[in-house]
C-alpha cells in the first residue's frame, strides 16, 4: 500500500464541497472530520450533519476526531450519521474509556484515541488492545495552521514500540502541520497515516487534484533518502 493520506476536511473549500470530495475519493485513505464544541477547544468546526452529507458522496472511510468535553453525547450522533472510525481525547473520558470504546466497536465502527502533545504514550497501555488507531497531535488541538511540535515524534516511536511489545496492530497517525517542511522527519518516525490540512494539501493549489499531485511529489522528494 502507498502512503496513507487523510485530508482534514475543516481545511477544504466548503463552497466546492462536491467537487473537492469527488476529486479526492480515489486518493484519500480516510476523510478526517474535526468536531469541536467551543469548550474543550475554543473553536467550532464540523458536525454530525456534515458527516451525513459527506456520506452521500463517498465510500472512503469517514474518520471522526472529537475535540469535545462530553464525547458520550456526540458518539451516538456520529454513528447514526455514518462515521466509520471515531476517536476522542482520553482526558475527556477517563471514567468511561472502556464503555465508550466498546460502544463504538459494538456499533460496527473502528475506535481510536487522540493524544495531545502533553499526553504521554504510556497512558494508553491499559486499553491499547481495544484500539484500531492512535493519533498523535503534533500541535495543540483546536486550530489549523499552527507550528509543528517536533518532540511529538518520540511519542510515535514509543507507540510503535508498545504495539510491538504487546503484539497489537493499531495504526499510528499524526495530526497537525504535516507538510513539505515536516514530511521527512514524520515519515522517519514510522507513522502509518498522515493527516494533511492547510499547509500539506489545501493551500498548495486552487484545484484540489493538482494540490494532491503536488503533495505526493513533495512527499516523494522529501522522503527519497529514507
Ligand atoms: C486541529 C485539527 C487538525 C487540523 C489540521 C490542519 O485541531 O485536529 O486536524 O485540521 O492539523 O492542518 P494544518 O496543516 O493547518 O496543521
Ligand atoms: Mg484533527
Amino acid at each position: 500500500m502507498g502512503t496513507r493520506f487523510n485530508p482534514s476536511l475543516m481545511c477544504m473549500d466548503l463552497t466546492r464541497f462536491r467537487e473537492q470530495i469527488t476529486a479526492m475519493n480515489s486518493r484519500a485513505a480516510y476523510y478526517h472530520v474535526d468536531i469541536m464544541d467551543g469548550s474543550y477547544v475554543k473553536n467550532i468546526t464540523l458536525s454530525p450533519f456534515f458527516i451525513e452529507n459527506l456520506r452521500k458522496l463517498t465510500d472512503v472511510p469517514i474518520d471522526v476526531h472529537l475535540m469535545v468535553n462530553h464525547p458520550e453525547d456526540i458518539i451516538p450522533m456520529c454513528i447514526a450519521a455514518g462515521a466509520d472510525v471515531i476517536s476522542f481525547h482520553p482526558e475527556t473520558a477517563n471514567n468511561k474509556i472502556f464503555r465508550l470504546l466498546n460502544e463504538i466497536k459494538d456499533a460496527g465502527c473502528q475506535c481510536g484515541v487522540v493524544l495531545n502533545p502533553a499526553t504521554p504514550a504510556d497512558s494508553i497501555r491499559e486499553y491499547a488492545h481495544l484500539l484500531d488507531k492512535v493519533t498523535v497531535m503534533s500541535v495543540d488541538p483546536g486550530f489549523a495552521g499552527q507550528k509543528f511540535i517536533p518532540q511529538t515524534l518520540n511519542k510515535i516511536r514509543q507507540l510503535i514500540a508498545m504495539r510491538e511489545e504487546l503484539g497489537l496492530n493499531f495504526l499510528t497517525e499524526i495530526d497537525g502541520s504535516c507538510n513539505a517542511k515536516t514530511f521527512k522527519e514524520i515519515a522517519a518516525s514510522g507513522v502509518d497515516v498522515f493527516i494533511v490540512g492547510t499547509s500539506g494539501l489545501f493551500n498548495l493549489a486552487d484545484d484540489v487534484s493538482e494540490a494532491w499531485d503536488i503533495m505526493e511529489e513533495t512527499f516523494k522528494r522529501e522522503t527519497a533518502s529514507l
